[in-house]
């Protein structure tokens, strides 16, 4: 309850401040190298700048057959990930996707990417456009740091 009241409040404050409709930002991405090709991690963070929450339905990316959206959960002891198909990003409001909580799983992958090298990834919206963005792959120890 307190937390949907400070969503309203947030998104009061943010249209009353700007006038001009906002966007929605993505930065902070990059890809651990994957260890084989049946899945991969991607981890970012959403900022919504616009007036209207944002709801995250997945993505897709040449390099995987699927993108889901998923939550690491730990349930009775077991650590779980759990698929979930629609994931809001408030306005004005900020999520963050990171290792043991949210993520974005590529499944079923096409090659192994290298370290150093770029991956495209499209984010896709229920009500606002796709989001087309570069994904650094950085090797396991730099994605420690
Ligand atoms: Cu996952």
């Amino acid at each position: 309850m307190r937390r949907n009241f400070l969503t309203l409040l947030l998104w009061i404050t943010s249209c009353s401040l700007c006038c001009t409709p906002g966007t929605i930002e993505v930065d902070d991405a990059y890809m651990p190298t994957p260890l084989n090709t049946r899945a991969a991690a991607v981890y970012l963070r959403i900022t919504n700048n616009s007036e209207l929450g944002a709801i995250l339905t997945g993505g897709r990316a040449d390099i995987a057959s699927r993108v889901e959206v998923h939550r690491t959960e730990e349930l009775e002891g077991l650590v779980k990930m759990k698929r979930l198909s629609e994931t809001l990003v408030p306005a004005g409001d900020t999520v963050e996707f990171r290792p043991g909580a949210l993520h974005l799983m590529l499944l079923d992958l096409n090659r192994i990417p290298e370290p150093g090298t770029e991956i495209e990834l499209t984010l896709t919206f229920k009500h606002q456009p796709d989001r087309v963005i570069k994904i650094p792959v950085v090797s396991p120890q730099d994605a420690l740091k």
